[in-house]
């Protein structure tokens, strides 16, 4: 096993912590949201999450790691203190609904009152996907009837919307990096140089890690 010999050498392996939630109605896709970015997988009968999971990947922009860590949180409240309870902390989120399911958008509007009591949300960077945009027709269909999306997503201070579609991969990748973007621009400069990579090695915990191109490579939704 490997010593690890001063704090800094742990700050250049696992990188600064950068925390995702993602949350919205039942079964509007959040799991499969993070099942395609994560493992570049989609199952189509997907269990409900009924407590928060937690998964992660190690990304490498500009030199500095980051540990991105998503809390992906049940759509169904059975305790609201758990949602109130895992938000804590959070440098982002994810809300989430679906199309053809206008409730699951209004809803929205419920997560972000649970979660603004516990997180200051009007200074984390948080976007607005409508996920399951296949259910639409083809890729040209995936736009139709966008605007409503974007003025729900502007009345309501999101940094961007986006329509998504775990199933086959649509948008996902666009959707984190403009959020990644958005968390690493709001980080102190000083601190996040502090996780700069010296000459020891980098812990690659699979081979998805994202290379430095990350942000510039990043795509604005609307
Ligand atoms: N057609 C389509 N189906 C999807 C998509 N994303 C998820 N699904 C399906 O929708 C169902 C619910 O997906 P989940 O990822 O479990 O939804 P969830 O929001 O995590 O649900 P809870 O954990 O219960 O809150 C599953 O059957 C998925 O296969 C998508 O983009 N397109
Ligand atoms: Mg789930």
């Amino acid at each position: 096993m490997e010593e690890v010999q001063n704090e800094n050498e742990i700050n250049y392996k696992f990188g600064k912590d950068i925390k995702i939630i993602i949350v919205g109605n039942l079964s509007t896709g959040k799991t499969s949201i993070i099942n395609r970015y994560m493992n570049d997988n989609f199952e189509e009968h997907c269990r409900a999450t009924i407590a928060p999971e937690f998964s992660f990947k190690i990304i490498k922009i500009n030199g500095i790691n980051f540990r991105l860590q998503f809390w992906d949180l049940p759509g169904q409240e059975r305790v609201p203190i758990v949602t109130s309870l895992f938000c804590k902390d959070s440098n982002a989120v994810v809300f989430c609904c679906e199309v053809k399911n206008d409730k699951s958008r209004k809803d929205i509007l419920k997560w972000v009152k649970t979660l603004s009591d516990n997180i200051d949300l009007e200074n984390v960077p948080k976007i607005l996907v409508e996920n399951k945009c296949d259910l639409l027709g083809d890729e040209e269909k995936y736009n139709e009837g966008i605007e409503e999306l974007k003025e729900f997503s502007n009345n309501n201070n999101f940094s961007c919307c986006f329509r998504t579609s775990a199933l086959n991969g649509y948008n996902i990748e666009n959707a984190i990096k403009f959020l990644v973007n958005e968390i690493i621009n709001s980080f102190d400069e000083e601190d996040i140089n502090s996780y700069r990579e010296g000459n020891s090695s980098i812990i690659n915990l699979n081979n998805k890690t994202t290379k430095s191109s990350f942000i510039s490579d990043s795509k604005r939704c609307c």
